[in-house]
């Protein structure tokens, strides 16, 4: 089990904070307006975060309840040689892996990759992996409500006040993937710090069944050995960039001035640059947040999508989701937004305003279905990513009565 950095956290938290509130009100005295520190906004290093995110999901779930699959290369996804070599990769096991098989990637390729003898095929069964998630959540939920989920098998929980009444965050998240191992037989890997993007980068470089404690004198050290790749919203093509300036690792980003990173990638240069400095402010938005901004879904295509009729399917299928998700909160959303990225990783989003809040998946069809044809061109390079996400919300004041239900 890889186990990075984890020392008495509790006593470096405190010593941290201490000094670095001296610091910073020392700063904020005395540094000029366009003194460059001044870009970014103020650290906040008091919340402990933990991200946890289940490994090789779909097919630990099916190992568990199957054994004999333990020791194979289990790919999650239809069999392409029996449909005539349709189908992706949903997720596969550690030994697949191996094979260089992953998330995403043409099933077809699997075949090619693994010998025969131990590949096997498991259609995705996702009653059973959103059963599963269920349970994982209650276990989530014991500890605080706080709990945002990412996907069925990956979620923050803010562990800063919680209803173990522990203070060490990582006591909390050992004491969560035990349970989940012993009651569920699943391995999950975890990440602990004080904000959400350092917490996930932990929880990547603890995989598989790992933890990384980070803390916040150690945030500049472990960011500063991390591939440039690894930081968000790092794609390809800006990854390109990077090394076209000589920046590989996030020891090579710490050096850039802050301006510069902003001046060449505008707001995303502004997040790069906070996150060069551990900085990520977003709070952990609670599934039951009333006050929660936005509720959305995106995935990924590999191979990309080059037709409208498949766009679509994927869009109504998303906006179908929306609608149960909006309904199980009892909100209303007025603006829809989408998201398309095409091979060479432009992205566009597009929003529009609906005539009046709806939690009617048909109405954020409409509306996204407008939105992608703006968007038309991204299909002659092949789509690579779509979202929808729903937004401006307004609680059930705005329901239209049915007046036949009276
Ligand atoms: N998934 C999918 N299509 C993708 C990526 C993921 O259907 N392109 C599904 C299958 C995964 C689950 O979502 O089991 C969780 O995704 P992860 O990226 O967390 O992948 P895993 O949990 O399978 O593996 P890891 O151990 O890397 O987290
Ligand atoms: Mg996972």
């Amino acid at each position: 089990m890889k186990q990075a950095m984890l020392k008495s956290p509790n006593i470096c938290h405190i010593e941290w904070d201490q000094r670095k509130q001296t610091i910073s009100s020392k700063l904020q005295r005395n540094i000029g307006f366009m003194n460059k520190q001044n870009l970014l906004p103020q650290n906040d290093i008091h919340r402990r975060i933990i991200h946890l995110d289940m490994d090789a999901f779909y097919a630990s779930v099916e190992t568990q309840r199957n054994p004999e699959l333990k020791n194979k290369a289990l790919v999650i996804g239809q069999d392409p040689r029996n449909n005539g070599g349709h189908g992706v990769v949903a997720t596969c096991n550690y030994v697949a892996r191996k094979y260089g098989v992953h998330s995403a990637m043409p099933a077809i390729k699997a075949v090619k990759l693994i010998p025969k003898s131990e590949l096997v095929f498991v259609r995705p069964d996702f009653k059973k992996y959103r059963s599963v998630s269920a349970k994982i959540h209650s276990f989530m939920h014991e500890i605080t409500d706080k709990v945002e989920s990412i996907a069925l098998d990956e979620a923050y929980l803010d562990v800063t006040h919680n209803k173990l009444g522990q203070n060490l965050a990582v006591q909390v998240a050992i004491g969560l993937q035990r349970r989940i191992r012993t009651e569920l037989g699943l391995n999950s890997s975890f990440g602990v710090s004080y904000n959400k993007f350092l917490a996930k980068m932990g929880s990547e470089y603890a995989k598989p069944f790992g933890r990384t404690v980070i803390l916040p004198y150690e945030a500049k050290q472990f960011l500063g050995m991390q591939k440039i790749e690894k930081f968000p919203g790092v794609g390809p093509k800006t990854q390109e960039q990077l090394h076209e300036m000589g920046i590989y690792t996030g020891a090579d980003l710490q050096k850039v001035a802050d301006f510069v990173l902003i001046k060449k990638f505008k707001k995303m240069g502004y997040f790069l640059a906070q996150h060069a400095h551990g900085i990520d402010l977003r709070p952990v938005i609670a599934d039951s947040d009333t006050n929660r901004k936005s509720i959305g879904m995106e995935r990924t295509y590999e191979p990309a999508i080059y037709t409208r009729d498949e766009a679509l399917t994927h869009i109504r299928h998303y906006c179908k989701h929306l609608e149960d998700e909006l309904k199980k909160r009892n909100f209303f959303a007025q603006t829809v937004v989408i998201k398309v990225r095409d091979n060479d990783f432009d992205t566009v989003t597009k929003r529009r305003k609906l005539t009046k809040p709806s939690n009617s998946q048909y109405d954020y069809y409409d509306s996204a279905r407008e939105l992608f044809d703006k968007t038309s061109n991204f299909l002659e390079k092949g789509i690579r990513l779509i979202g929808v996400t729903v937004t401006d919300f307004k609680k059930d004041e705005y329901q239209t009565i049915n007046l036949f239900d009276y």
